[in-house]
């Protein structure tokens, strides 16, 4: 790729954003609610802050044109995305015409729209690739980098965005992602190791860190937590073990054996090169602490996205010990809140309304609205609802007392058979006068909660036309 000409477009957006913070201006910060995004938005706002100015930012889930008019009506003078936007460009530079825009982002865009006052910074024109070379928190990483010398403090933060974005998937770093990693190294903030690449090298005990493996899956162990802690015996180790407390060579002997075992059970190389490979760790942090280590890091961050409190997890990455003691909380309740609504699926499922061709669940406002899917899932799981037959669960909403949000779940098997989960609840919603669509095997809606009777008769009819393939 062209390095220079991307390094370049970094300066320019650099240099705008120096312009308004001399100014005076609040730079409005709007980021994307995954790790990736997080770690961006924090890059940013350190930056900026660094230059003595202020900001504003939010974590959101998408760039839709309600927000980009919610912006509009703020009419500031400077707004920064990152890591989202690309797909936006033409919307953005529409409604946000009279001022300055920066888009720093990673994802292919829909065009360039770079004149005076907007400015895109995406490495994907110049050559890059988008989901190796550089992520969005690379990429404010180099806009930052460009405002001072002083931000390549960030290059970890920057690191962690990328392994939350996968970037590293085959096993080692590329691109753009190697320069960061190289600043980083350079000032001591970094370390990649060749180790397993498995989650919960900090927290998880061996067992558990074999046993959810599914990046990739090891045969006969994956899924099965006693087969975990047996396998682990039978090669010497102790299961309850973290990873991080191995010493080099119990290190090595655990790969090896891993290895030979994916080779016992013919697993495709792909699989057997992405067991050990690149694994970043940091001396910031302790060994254990779940910021030790990029993606463990990542993962607390994205939590805290899909909690809605992805600001929580921007003020972890500037280095708040009390977000990230929050965080924890966040987390903890967050899992006690899915074993909950578990419980409470399986000990009333008999309210489920079976119909011909689904069950539908409504929980009321006994199960949090974000949970509605996962909740779905597990009436699947747990072997409540038949296979063949898909399954809504259907909550209050918590923003509007009018609505309520469903969830739509089902297995290969029953997409096999012709159901389309995503087209039925777009085709029901239009009726009820909400909102809904999605995958063939996942979906969501969103629909006045006096209709339920409606959508429950509506639902199966869609499902029944997809299957007997007839008007
Ligand atoms: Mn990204």
């Amino acid at each position: 790729m062209d390095r220079d000409a991307f390094l370049e477009r970094a300066r320019e957006a650099a240099e705008l954003i120096k312009m308004h913070i001399e100014l005076g201006h609040t730079i409005r910060l709007i980021s994307h609610r995954d790790a990736d995004g997080i770690t961006a938005g924090a890059i940013l706002a350190k930056a900026v802050a660094r230059e003595g100015g202020s900001f504003q930012l939010s974590i959101v889930k998408q760039v839709s044109e309600d927000l980009i008019e919610e912006l509009a009506k703020e009419r500031r003078e400077i707004y920064v995305f990152s890591d989202l936007g690309s797909g936006s460009v033409k919307l953005i530079a529409e409604k946000l015409d009279f001022g300055t825009v920066v888009v720093a982002d990673h994802h292919p865009p829909e065009g360039d729209f770079s004149d005076d006052s907007h400015i895109l910074v995406n490495p994907v024109p110049f050559g890059a690739n988008s989901v190796r070379d550089l992520s969005g928190s690379g990429v404010a990483y180099f806009i930052a980098r460009e405002m001072s010398r002083d931000n390549r403090d960030t290059a970890y933060i920057a690191t962690v965005g990328a392994v939350g974005d996968m970037q590293e998937i085959d096993g080692t770093f590329h691109g753009l992602n190697l320069e960061v990693i190289e600043d980083g190294k350079k000032l001591g903030i970094l370390e990649v190791r060749k180790e397993l690449r498995l989650f919960g090298r900090e927290s998880r005990p061996l067992y558990q860190m074999l046993a959810y493996s599914t990046n990739p899956e090891l045969p006969g162990i994956t899924g099965d937590e006693r087969k975990a802690i047996e396998w682990l015996r039978s090669k010497g180790f102790e299961p309850e073990m973290r990873y991080w407390q191995l010493r080099e060579e119990e290190k090595k002997k655990l790969h090896d054996a891993l290895v030979l075992h994916m080779i016992k059970h013919a697993a495709p190389k792909e699989a057997i090169d992405r067991l050990i490979g690149d694994v970043v760790i940091s001396p910031l942090h302790p060994e254990g602490d779940p910021r030790h280590e990029a993606r463990e890091f990542s993962t607390l961050l994205n939590a805290t996205g899909r909690l809605n409190a992805g600001t929580v997890g921007v003020a972890i990455c500037l280095g708040d010990e009390d977000a990230y003691r929050q965080a924890q909380k966040m987390l903890e309740e967050y899992k006690r809140e899915q074993i909950e609504a578990r419980r409470f699926i399986i000990q009333n499922w008999n309210m489920a309304d079976e119909g011909e061709h689904a069950y539908v669940f409504y929980a009321g406002g006994n199960i949090r609205d974000t949970l509605v899917g996962i909740a779905a899932n597990m009436a699947i799981n747990a072997g409540l609802a038949k296979p063949e037959k898909p399954v809504v669960v259907i909550a209050d909403s918590e923003e509007d007392g009018r609505l309520v949000k469903g969830s739509a779940r089902t297995t290969e098997k029953a997409v096999k058979m012709g159901y389309h989960l995503g087209n039925a609840l777009r085709e029901v919603a239009e009726k009820l006068g909400g909102e809904g669509g999605g995958h063939a095997i996942a979906a969501g809606i969103r629909f006045p909660k006096d209709r339920i009777d409606d959508f429950i008769r509506l639902f199966n009819e869609a499902l029944k036309k997809q299957v007997e393939g007839r008007e």
